[in-house]
């Protein structure tokens, strides 16, 4: 396919960061929750090396939030939620797996628990918000559902710690991960998570004004100097070596959080929620397939395009739906959807590239070395 530009509109949207993200060096975009997400700074490998030396700055606006308040969010955040929220606490963040009447996936967010009444889902690449509202509505709930003017920036990296805590105090240490607090930041106040979509280590930074968005990059960017902060973003090659799921990609409505793995994401037997009856009966069924790790076998692949058929002989058996190559691996890693003969480690599989045929094993999740 070719590089053709992508033209900024009310419905694709730019971010409060673009205009600094553009001018450090991006060279790649794909589309989010219909924004710009920047996928490349130069080149893939040497993006991922430097995330798992320094620290970067991402700007993961499309991360959007979807916000529940009003004396009912509670009770509708447990209602979309197959992670158990009823004991949600404020100041802590679950991945929280959002499942149709089927059990097929919605989404996959982090719920955040601002206060009681109050709380926001940080979305993947559909429109939940809809979704949400239109529950509120049908169940006649008290609670506003809407998109607040939050955009996140996340700093990861191994000195990330590091390069925040220069610009936000020595108190960002203690917030522990999957938690978060309030920082005082130029007479603002940040909500800043220790979360974000690697295994490096890092935070996220709730921004909640669009006209601070410069601002904050700027002073981030300018106390960087001395941990080689660089800008980056998600990275294909490190998410898929820790075992992170890409929504629209590796799982769609048509999988389950079992299906997908999820299974420690969700409670069958505490809280009553859309989803719930489907999934218990898939559960006591058994799984008909199943989201597995592979290793592929010859040189470096490209990054698919789209989905790849499994195959055994010449049967299809499942999908290969991400795959890249890890040079700390140094071999093709991927994820693959396969039916249930083909659930044990070891299993030898073909995969069918656009190259040619391969060679793959599955693997467990997440990848060992
Ligand atoms: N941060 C925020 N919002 C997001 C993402 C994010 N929205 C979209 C997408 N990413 C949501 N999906 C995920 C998937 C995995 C994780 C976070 C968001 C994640 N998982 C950890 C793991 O798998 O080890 C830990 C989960 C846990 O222990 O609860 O971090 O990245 N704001």
């Amino acid at each position: 396919m070719a590089g053709f530009p992508i033209l900024a509109s009310r419905r694709l949207r730019s971010t409060p960061y673009t205009e600094r993200v553009e001018a450090a060096g991006l060279t790649g975009y794909t589309i989010y929750n219909h924004m710009f997400l920047p996928t490349s700074f130069g080149s893939l490998e040497g993006d991922y090396k430097h995330l798992k030396e320094d620290v970067q700055i991402w700007d993961v606006s499309v991360e959007r939030q979807v916000e529940l308040r009003g004396p009912d969010a509670h009770k509708l955040a447990i209602m979309m939620s197959a992670r158990d929220l009823t004991n949600a606490e404020p100041g802590r963040c679950y991945y929280a797996p959002i499942c149709d009447g089927n059990g097929g996936m919605l989404n996959d967010p982090i719920a955040l628990c601002l206060a009681p009444d109050r709380f926001w889902f940080s979305i993947a690449d559909s429109d939940l918000v809809l979704w949400a509202a239109g529950l509120a509505e049908g169940m006649g709930l008290d609670v506003k559902v809407f998109e607040p003017d939050v955009s996140p920036l996340a700093i990861q990296g191994p000195k990330a710690e590091d390069l925040m805590a220069k610009i936000f105090g020595e108190e960002i240490r203690s917030v522990r991960f999957f938690r978060f607090g309030m920082f005082t930041w130029r007479d603002h106040e940040l909500l800043i998570a220790r979360s974000g979509w690697s295994k490096q280590g890092g935070f996220e930074i709730y921004m909640h004004d669009s006209k601070l968005g410069t601002q904050l990059w700027d002073d981030i960017w300018n106390a960087g100097g001395e941990f080689n902060l660089k800008p980056g973003c998600p990275n294909l090659i490190e998410r898929i070596e820790s075992g992170l799921l890409s929504y629209g990609n590796d799982m769609t409505r048509e999988d389950t959080p079992l299906n997908c793995g999820l299974d420690r994401y969700i409670s069958l037997d505490t809280h009553d929620f859309i989803g719930k009856s489907a999934l218990q009966a898939q559960q006591e069924a058994g799984i008909s397939r199943k989201l597995m790790g592979v290793r592929i076998s010859g040189d470096k692949i490209a990054p698919l395009g789209k989905p790849v058929d499994c195959l055994s002989g010449d049967t299809v058996i499942g999908m290969l739906t991400s795959a890249v190559y890890s040079p700390d691996f140094d071999c093709n890693l991927g994820f693959a959807m396969v039916s249930s003969d083909y659930f044990a480690e070891g299993t030898n599989i073909q995969v069918a590239l656009p190259d040619g045929v391969r060679h793959a094993t599955i693997c467990n999740l997440p990848f060992t070395q």
